[in-house]
């Protein structure tokens, strides 16, 4: 079977910048999307900055033509999969400004999530009435002025203050939202989406309707098994799903449904810093993981996949199982292998 992108996710991390005043200035603000360069990582003795870089790749505008192919190559022949996730950095050409109305009054429903709560594995309190894009910026605002991240050595302060509020619980209580898992036919795609079409803030967003990278086309293609026939569509496998962070939200540790794989773009604002542990850990992931929440395990053996569990990478490290970080930064894919377990946190 060829390889088939599956989980094909779309990220809008869009908060943390400066939101345009009016629908004029989105366009040019929004068209600028550039992949920045990841902030270099400190040297030190501190063991969250042991943890080692995920490999990035850059395709040539060439490689870059089929998805399918692409990742084929990097399963069979880079052997990509040993780092359980890897980022991809399109070449120059690929800009997709952004497709989704940050202006619109559709409310997104969020779920609720207490730092202090992560490592206990409580289900998240969701907040069905949710907010509006704009509302989840100006949230994201006032968490921004207690633990501000503004120089590259920022990030790396603020994923050391963000264990220590999960995993040592250290106040003031954080209680974040974050909008995820929305069905991009019925929220907006970062990438615009056929739906959308009359609304698209941007005539240019257009031309990536049918960009083979746009995340809701990766599994149309011929050499996907998800063109078998009669499948339909199945949100978050071949619909992808949006997200909308602010400072702090958290995807738990989880691998994907099925072992498939994930395919994550961060459209716009700010990084997003992941973790990631390749396929050939996993089982030491998951012993670890018993031996830190055995009492947790013990009610619930499946806790896991309920993908509300924060454990501290270093302590995974701690257990010999592998772990790979790195912060996406908006215009980059990240790739998730098969199995691979991973989690991860907005900073900023
Ligand atoms: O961005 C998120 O919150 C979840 C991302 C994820 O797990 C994935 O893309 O596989």
């Amino acid at each position: 079977m060829q390889n088939a992108i599956n989980n094909a996710q779309a990220a809008v991390e869009a908060i943390q910048s400066a939101v345009p005043d009016n629908e004029e200035t989105q366009q040019s603000q929004l068209s600028s999307v550039q992949a920045n360069a990841t902030p270099i990582r400190p040297i030190s003795s501190h063991p969250l900055d042991q943890i080692e870089e995920v490999k990035t790749y850059y395709p040539t505008e060439e490689e870059f033509k089929e998805p399918m192919q692409y990742i084929d190559h990097l399963f069979y022949v880079e052997k990509a999969q040993k780092y359980g996730i890897v980022k991809i950095v399109p070449p120059a050409s690929f800009r997709p400004p952004l497709g989704f109305d940050m202006f619109s009054k559709q409310k997104l429903p969020s779920r609720y999530q207490v730092l202090q709560e992560l490592s206990q594995g409580k289900p998240f309190v969701q907040n069905q009435e949710g907010h509006t894009f704009r509302e989840i910026y100006d949230i994201s605002q006032q968490l921004e002025e207690r633990d501000r991240c503004e120089t590259p050595e920022d990030y790396w302060k603020i994923e050391k203050d963000y264990w220590n509020f999960v995993e040592n619980q250290v106040e003031p209580k954080i209680e974040v939202q974050y909008a995820a898992d929305l069905n991009v036919k019925q929220f907006g795609s970062g990438f615009g989406c056929k739906e959308q079409v009359p609304r698209l803030p941007d005539h240019r967003s257009k031309q990536y309707l049918n960009h083979p990278w746009n995340l809701s086309n990766i599994c149309q293609q011929a050499d996907s098994f998800m063109q078998f026939p009669g499948i339909k569509d199945i949100s978050g496998i071949n619909v992808p799903w949006l997200y909308v962070g602010m400072k702090y939200s958290t995807f738990c540790w989880h691998y994907e449904d099925l072992m498939l794989y994930s395919i994550n773009y961060n459209h716009w604002g700010k990084a997003k810093l992941w973790y990631g542990v390749p396929e050939d850990h996993r089982e030491r992931f998951e012993k670890a993981a018993k031996q830190k929440n055995f009492l947790l395990f013990k009610k619930d053996p499946n806790i896991l996949l309920d993908i509300n569990t924060m454990i501290y990478p270093s302590y995974l490290q701690q257990q010999r199982v592998k772990v790979y970080k790195t912060l996406q930064m908006p215009g980059e894919f990240i790739l998730t292998f098969p199995g691979a377990y991973h989690a991860g946190f907005s900073p900023n």
